[in-house]
């Protein structure tokens, strides 16, 4: 790996990039290698393939045992585990959720013809502002969706007695947060339901995949028949569906990254520390961390660039993406500012000062089983040398 000593020998300025092949955020974690083939080699001996199969089953099994709830219903992505979840909880009319989030937690919603409303977020954490929640509720409000952004828990008492004080839904989008508790107790057992998602560029992954995990024995039943089109045995649609099965080899996957999944985050969390101790010499870069008295898969490594570093947020991803680390900007420009959104609520921005100032603050570095060690302090010194007069 090149040493930055001066400007001169950023990338940026013309020297030779650092990586050759991309460094991604999201590059996905592989463990357990043996057991997924192993697991496949039974797929091709059973000749079952999706439909709620044996491996789908053992998944949805495990999961539910490692958070603590009654039902996981698995499924083929975390988007359509929202759409399904939000359908089964009858949501209409209004729903409130951040703006500061993957854009799929608004897509969910505006798909089925909801209207996502924005509410801005805390600015320290992250994650919805109660109160930024309590203006937005009018009487077409049916629900709120939290997210748990990074892993980090959203305000979940505070969300929950809004929700019971003006008679709504409150449900959780836990894309982030496999592996995170709150108090102590895993995230998964909050609200109505939460949503999880399996995505390759999460910390546990399912190639692709998602589940709902809730305590309801209706609400789980009712999103069982709706993920395959409604049916109740053969011949018998008893409900509207769609298709939102997890297929065999994902849950194979899941398997086989279930059994790895300690080394994962034991991997990120040392990636996590060496980035603290590497960037902590650099003024007016903050490292978002994480509560030592909750777990959590340290998988998003979020940077905010304050005044005091000296060059932009984005200088700053210009300087590492020239060295071929792809760093990324999540979630800017917030989801009010994507479309359709920003064409229908022209003004959402009024309203959201803290999101629309975080997102030119953000950034989200490399982290992951494949991260190379000296990634962390390689970083530190492109920021330095950047700045550097
Ligand atoms: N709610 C929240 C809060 C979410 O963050 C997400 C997903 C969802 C809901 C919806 O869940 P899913 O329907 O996705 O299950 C990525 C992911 O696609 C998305 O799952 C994730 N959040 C979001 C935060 O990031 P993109 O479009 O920004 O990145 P993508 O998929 O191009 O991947 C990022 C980088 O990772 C690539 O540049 C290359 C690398 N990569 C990616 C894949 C797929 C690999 O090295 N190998 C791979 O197989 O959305």
């Amino acid at each position: 790996m090149k040493t930055i000593r001066t400007r001169a020998d950023l990338a940026i300025h013309g020297a030779p990039p650092a990586f050759v092949e991309p460094l991604h955020v999201g590059s996905p974690n592989l463990v357990g290698r043996e057991t997924f083939m192993s697991l496949v080699e039974g797929i091709y001996g059973r000749r079952w393939l999706t439909n709620n199969g044996p491996l789908v089953q053992e998944f949805e099994r495990r999961i539910a045992e490692r958070l603590g709830v009654k039902h996981c219903v698995a499924m083929c992505n975390g988007t359509l585990a929202l759409e399904i979840a939000i359908r089964a909880l009858g949501l209409e009319g209004e729903v409130i959720v951040p703006s500061w989030t993957f854009v799929a937690t608004a897509h969910a919603l505006h798909w089925q013809g909801i209207t996502p409303v924005f509410a801005d977020i805390d600015p320290a954490t992250h994650n919805l502002d109660p109160e930024a929640v309590r203006r937005m509720i009018t009487p077409r409000t049916t629900g709120i969706i939290g997210v748990h952004l990074w892993g980090r828990a959203a305000p979940i008492d505070e969300l929950q007695a809004l929700a019971d004080e003006h008679g709504l839904k409150l449900m959780f989008d836990a894309a982030h947060a496999f592996g995170s508790t709150w108090h102590g107790v895993p995230i998964g057992r909050f609200g109505a339901c939460e949503v999880l998602s399996f995505h390759a560029t999460k910390a546990f992954n399912t190639m692709e995949g998602g589940a709902v995990v809730t305590d309801d024995d209706e609400l789980a039943e009712a999103m069982r028949l709706m993920r395959n089109f409604g049916f109740q045995g053969y011949d018998n649609v008893v409900h509207p569906g769609t298709n939102g099965k997890m297929i065999e080899v994902c849950a194979a996957m899941g398997l086989a990254n279930l059994e790895g999944f300690d080394r994962i985050v034991d991997a990120n969390r040392r990636n996590h520390a060496a980035y603290q101790r590497a960037l902590q010499g650099t003024p007016g870069i903050k490292l978002i961390d994480y509560s030592p008295g909750e777990s959590n898969s340290y998988h998003y490594v979020v940077i905010e660039i304050e005044d005091q570093f000296g060059a932009s947020r984005d200088e700053l991803v210009a300087a590492l993406q020239a060295e071929n680390i792809l760093v990324r900007r999540y979630f800017w420009p917030g989801s009010h500012q994507m479309r359709p959104y920003r064409d229908l609520f022209p003004h959402a921005r009024l309203l959201l000062p803290n999101t629309c100032e975080l997102a030119e603050k953000v950034l989200v570095l490399p982290n992951g089983m494949g991260l190379p060690e000296s990634a962390p302090s390689f970083i530190a010194s492109v920021a330095n040398a950047l700045v550097a007069g």
